[in-house]
């Protein structure tokens, strides 16, 4: 009696194999389809980039450079990796790159330990002003091996460069970090190149948040003025999750052996792949269209929110996110971000530039515009946004005021699909 043939259980789809994984997924996709992300950092990658990440790169090791591996097999994922490399250098003008770490923070890792030894100083923005937590917060490797000199911003909530050349001659820092995770203006790339090269310093900016708008020239770009450039790939340039280092070819030189062999195995080929993708995709008149609105949306979130009378930090922003002082409204950050994912707004609650709550309270919330620009929202539903924030916050006790908001929310989701 013939049989039917069997599945071999290598080629069964996820769902076959793990139900309960594969369900995750759906919901995962479900909380996205209906939710706002106003989350700065987060974005939505595009099925290609998707589809690339779900490769057979996955099975490839590759430890080494293209040309240069340390395993056989090798000669397909070198094409992808010198693609990728070429592809980003022409994106940002830059001499030379690596396309290998794992993330942000595995990227300025590298950078520290090339150039710098413990005990030296490391000179970054303040964390309660807008840095990040690898530049130089106690709490993180580079608070505890640099000595850490911090600049921020003054009253006007923009940064003061007298200051950090002052604090730059007085403390000699070995490298200077530009770049933060909630400052929403513009850096001076060329002042503060001119200050790390008066007092002997390296710059570095870690352009992560603003990788995207820097390759649609909507941003400005720091590669000409710094000797390092790192970035995570995820964020406003809405590629693969990952990290990667830009520089000129003797830093890269130096930066290449700490990333391997010296902080990591095997590349991750199926998402080098996925940033050669999304590099590409970065350079096409689309994405210049893509940035411009975000820049456009994230004017007109401000605008309508402090119409609402809410204060936006600085008073505005020159790029895709804003930091807004919730006191007016008699709302924490916590509260703040509690309420609004009761409504299916999904932000983050942040310092504020001397901010009396403590970190894990705060006055503030972030909100950016890279992936409610990503599913094609523009400047009027920016200004629903913003009343839905303001409904929420005046209501926030009002369950059954939430739950209509949520509904109007919803509805908006649903005429703006995250699959296009
Ligand atoms: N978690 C990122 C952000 O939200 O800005 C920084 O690593």
């Amino acid at each position: 009696m013939a049989t039917a043939p069997m599945t071999h259980p290598h080629r069964k789809p996820l769902n076959q194999v793990d139900p309960t994984i594969a369900e995750l997924i759906s919901e995962e996709e479900h909380r996205q389809e209906d939710n706002l992300e106003l989350i700065a950092s987060e974005n939505i990658a595009s099925l290609a980039v998707r589809q690339t990440m779900a490769s057979v790169f996955t099975d490839k090791y590759a430890e080494g450079y293209p040309g240069k591996r340390y395993y056989g097999g090798c000669d397909v994922v070198d094409k992808v990796e010198q693609l990728a490399i070429d592809r980003v250098c022409e994106l940002y003008g830059a001499e030379a790159a690596n396309v290998q770490p794992h993330s942000g923070a595995s990227a300025n890792m590298a950078v520290y330990f090339t150039f710098m030894k413990p005990g030296d100083t490391l000179m970054a923005m303040n964390l309660a002003h807008g840095g990040h937590l690898t530049h130089g917060s106690p709490v993180n490797f580079s608070g505890q091996l640099y000595n850490v000199a911090a600049y921020g911003v003054d009253d006007s909530e923009f940064i003061n460069y007298d200051e950090m050349h002052r604090i730059a001659m007085e403390t000699k820092p070995k490298i200077i970090v530009s770049g933060a995770t909630a400052y929403s203006r513009e850096f001076d790339f060329p002042r503060i190149k001119s200050i790390a090269d008066e007092v002997g310093a390296m710059h570095m900016c870690d352009m992560s948040h603003y990788s995207g708008l820097i390759a649609a020239g909507e941003y400005p770009n720091p590669v000409p003025y710094c000797e390092v450039v790192t970035s995570t790939t995820h964020k406003s340039i809405r590629g693969p999750r990952g990290g990667m280092i830009l520089g000129t070819a003797d830093a890269i030189k130096k930066i290449n052996k700490t990333v391997f062999p010296g902080l990591q195995g095997g590349p991750l080929c199926h998402v080098i792949a996925g940033k050669a993708v999304a590099f590409l995709e970065a350079s096409q008149p689309e994405f210049k269209t893509y940035a411009h609105q975000v820049k456009l949306n994230a004017h007109t979130l401000a605008e309508a929110l402090i119409a609402e009378g809410f204060r936006i930090v600085s008073g505005g922003t020159d790029s895709h996110m804003m930091l807004v002082d919730l006191r007016p409204f008699g709302v924490t950050g916590k509260i703040a971000q509690e309420v609004l994912e009761h409504a299916n707004i999904t932000t983050n609650k942040n310092s504020i530039p001397n901010d009396p709550e403590s970190p894990f309270v705060t006055s503030g919330i972030r909100l950016g515009t890279p992936a409610v620009t990503t599913r094609g929202m523009k400047e009027a539903e920016m200004k629903q946004i913003a009343s839905f924030i303001a409904q929420v916050l005046k209501n926030y006790e009002n369950e059954s005021e939430i739950a209509r908001i949520k509904a109007e929310v919803t509805e908006l989701c649903h005429r703006y699909s995250i699959h296009g």
